[in-house]
């Protein structure tokens, strides 16, 4: 079992990390910049270590000074989170070539799996549905790239072989503009990620977002914990999860699910992971793997009743996963509402100290949040400042609970979106589940211009 674990991350994420390890009788290092040390997993923490100033890259990103923290500790392994070094390969293989536990897959695994080239290759030819298009690079040659581009249909996507979450990728409406598309995403990835191979999709015009979380162990066993939406998003930041995803057949749920836990034991996956796909007309096609755990995977864990970050813990330390797919249940239907420190409609960040902060509560009910009275908000990071999640016995019971939850909660001090997240849980298509990745940005265009 691990001894001592650092965690590599700050906020809500750590704050949870740290729960996960104290339940499991495991001592914890916090690791924090100079602006975060009133964070509250800091005090709680057994030891921590200041790694240097706000600024992230000199902290958060600071790849030796994270390493010296967990040598000077004596620490055994270093949990990531989610955002910074999570899926840096670079940092994975430094953590384990110094001696230490990665909690997440090998850094080869989040290698091929940031390519998201390789990653699509992987995942179709272990028969998972991809969204139509190349399937390796395209060159130089423009007649050659038109002819692909045609043969894929109008609107195309060319996308970067470095990107994924939303970055290098262009939607091209027509032909005559494909060439000119194609050299500027090859110059703006060639710029970013330092890495010019580019790939063509069908565009899918009004797709939902659906996600399946996967547990896999080092004894080759594999799991699915059932989808989750996540339509609901505004400029690549999701706004609100849910678990599971409606209108998703059980035998749908089984085949995609069969699909990619198949996937996962033919590359050696180790750890949580997460299969993004579109949705669109019914069908699923695969679009990214993320080697981390997720802002959203609460939501997961109040329908399954499986702590997510406790199983990371344990497959980092050896053990075979103690359930098999059928032991999987899914009860009722869970929401998760993520709140920021930001204006609720122009979303500029709202940093600053909290005057007051009550917790809402009640059956159904969870908060993961670092916030107390008195904290201040930094304004050096994301203004993520909790998530609020409700289980209900159906989607309308957690949409009840929800809206009651967002009434009892008061985070006084700096503005938040949770008026958004109120609006929000009364729209007709949000209540009638009939949104899907465009749905947010349109709303708040209408409402700008009424
Ligand atoms: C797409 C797409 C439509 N068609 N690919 C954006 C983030 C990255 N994960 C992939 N993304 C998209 N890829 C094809 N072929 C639309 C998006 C997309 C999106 C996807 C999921 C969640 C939010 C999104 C917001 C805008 C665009």
């Amino acid at each position: 079992m691990l001894d001592k674990v650092v965690i590599a991350n700050r906020g809500e994420i750590a704050l949870r990390i740290l729960r996960a390890c104290r339940d499991m009788g495991i001592r914890t290092v916090a690791i924090h910049s100079e602006a975060d040390r009133d964070l509250m997993h800091v005090g709680m923490a057994d030891e921590s270590v200041c790694v240097g100033p706000a600024h992230s890259a000199k902290s958060y990103l600071d790849i030796p000074a994270i390493i010296s923290a967990a040598e000077v500790t004596d620490a055994t392994a270093i949990h990531p989170g989610y955002g910074f070094l999570s899926e840096n390969a670079e940092f994975a293989e430094i953590v384990e070539s110094s001696g230490f536990v990665f909690i997440g897959p090998s850094a080869d695994t989040i290698r091929q799996m940031g390519d998201k080239i390789t990653a699509k290759k992987v995942m179709q030819a272990a028969g998972v549905p991809c969204v139509p298009g190349t399937t390796d690079p395209i060159g130089d040659d423009t007649d050659e790239t038109l002819r692909l581009a045609r043969d894929i249909g109008y609107p195309v996507i060319v996308k970067a072989a470095g990107g994924g979450g939303g970055r290098g990728m262009r939607i091209v409406p027509e032909e005559d503009k494909l060439i000119e598309s194609v050299m500027l995403t090859r110059a703006e990835a060639k710029a970013a990620f330092n890495d010019d191979r580019l790939y063509i999709e069908k565009f899918l015009l009004s797709p939902r977002h659906v996600e399946f979380q996967v547990l896999a162990d080092t004894h080759g066993n594999a799991i699915h914990l059932c989808e989750r939406d996540c339509s609901m998003q505004r400029r690549n930041q999701k706004v609100i999860e849910e678990a599971p995803a409606f209108g998703i057949s059980e035998e749908q749920r089984q085949a995609i699910g069969d699909c990619v836990t198949q996937a996962c034991r033919e590359i050696g996956y180790r750890g949580a992971g997460t299969f993004e796909f579109l949705y669109e007309d019914g069908k699923f096609y695969f679009i990214e793997i993320n080697t981390r755990i997720q802002v959203e995977h609460p939501v997961t864990e109040m329908i399954t009743g499986i702590d997510i970050v406790k199983q990371q813990l344990l497959i980092a330390s050896g053990e075979p996963l103690s359930f098999v797919q059928s032991d999987i249940r899914i009860r009722g239907h869970a929401i998760e509402c993520r709140i920021n420190a930001e204006d609720p409609y122009t979303f500029i960040p709202s940093p600053g100290k909290i005057t007051h902060f009550h917790c809402p509560g009640g059956p159904g009910i969870r908060v993961d949040t670092h916030l107390y009275n008195g904290y201040t908000v930094p304004p050096y990071y994301d203004s993520m400042i909790g998530k609020l999640l409700a289980l209900g016995h159906s989607r309308e019971g957690a949409l009840t609970r929800m809206a009651g939850a967002l009434h009892e909660i008061v985070i006084d001090g700096i503005k938040t979106n949770v008026p958004l997240l109120q609006d929000l849980m009364r729209d007709e298509a949000f209540r009638k589940a009939r949104h899907n990745i465009r749905y947010l940005e349109d709303k708040l265009d209408n409402r700008s211009q009424a």
